[in-house]
């Protein structure tokens, strides 16, 4: 059911997707070999799907991280990007997740539309800020987002929208193809490699990027509990996989199929440069401020 001709339907997923069509297309990989769409600008309709999640009640919960100097360098463009881009048909709830509460940005929101704030601390090593947002989004969700919001998206603070982000995106469980591998031999994917690590993998399906996963709020848990835990047994062992939080991901949406792959529109870098499948992009990484804000441990 993978080989589809360009065109041709495909009708998959949850019982909301499987009342919905989706259209393949001749020059990318549009369904993953157990099944999963690949979705791509072009293969839907926006308008059906935002009608279908909209007659389902969904609603969505995004989760982001501005910690320390991160906050003043990313969070408000990415927070007025998402008003116009993310989810506008549906409910959402933004969760701010900050060791400085008082310097979150006060944005107009959309109607529908809210944000909280939840205080974090601060871990002095990077890796350890990011790795720790498993735990953060885990206990949120089990605290409050489960009684508000079916799905859950997470997001690094260091991109903005520039696309439509909508509910085509929405399904069980939902990984992103790293924009600077999915055109990469697997041999060349960044995956741990250290057989001390739980994140060690040999093989996988597609190398995914951390900066964006989601699902419902029961998988999305699951998922970053197990990341936490896994993350969590590497430092009593005193190894720390090579790409931190983004290594156990893998290796979790290796063991865990995703039910829903998201195209690098959904996160593209302007530094790759002109490709010929890339016919939107829905998301830009942000420039990289190494020198100013990644402070050494
Ligand atoms: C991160 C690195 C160096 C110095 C500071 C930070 C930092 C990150 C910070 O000071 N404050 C903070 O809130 N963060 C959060 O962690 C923020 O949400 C940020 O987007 C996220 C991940 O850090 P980032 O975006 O600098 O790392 P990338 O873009 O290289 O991310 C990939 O690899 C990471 C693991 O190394 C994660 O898996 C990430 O999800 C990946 O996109
Ligand atoms: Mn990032």
């Amino acid at each position: 059911r993978c080989h589809l001709a360009p065109g041709e339907k495909l009708k998959l997923g949850n019982s909301i997707d499987a009342s919905l069509d989706l259209w393949s297309r001749g020059d990318v990989q549009t369904c993953t070999d157990w099944g999963a769409p690949v979705i791509w600008d072009g293969m839907f309709d926006p308008d059906h799907y935002d009608q279908e999640h909209r007659r389902n009640h969904s609603s969505v919960s995004l989760t982001v991280f501005a910690v320390g100097r991160y906050l003043d360098a990313y969070l408000e463009a990415f927070l007025l990007s998402a008003e116009r881009h993310f989810m506008v048909a549906l409910p959402v709830t933004y969760y701010v997740f900050t060791d400085v509460p008082e310097r979150v940005p006060n944005i107009q929101l959309g109607p529908g539309r809210s944000l909280k704030v939840v205080r974090v601390q601060r871990h002095s090593r990077w890796q350890d800020i990011s790795m720790m947002r498993m735990r953060a989004i885990a206990d949120a969700i089990e605290s409050q987002i489960r009684r508000y919001s079916r799905y859950v998206f997470c997001f690094d603070v260091d991109q903005v929208f520039v696309g439509r982000f909508g509910s085509e995106a929405l399904g069980d469980s939902v990984a992103l193809l790293h924009a600077y591998y999915y055109h990469r031999p697997q041999s060349l994917y960044t995956y741990d490699r250290n057989p001390r690590s739980r994140a060690y993998m040999e093989t996988g399906d597609f190398y995914y990027h951390a900066a964006v996963f989601g699902g419902s709020w029961q998988t999305v848990k699951n998922m970053t509990e197990t990341c936490y835990q896994t993350i969590m047994e590497d430092k009593e062992n005193q190894v720390e996989a090579l790409w931190h939080d983004e290594s156990h991901l893998n290796k979790y949406l290796w063991l865990h199929k995703p039910s829903r792959v998201l195209s690098p529109e959904y996160c593209w870098s302007s530094d790759i440069g002109y490709r010929g499948d890339i016919y939107v992009t829905r998301m830009l990484w942000a420039k990289k401020k190494y020198d100013t804000l990644r402070i050494t441990e």
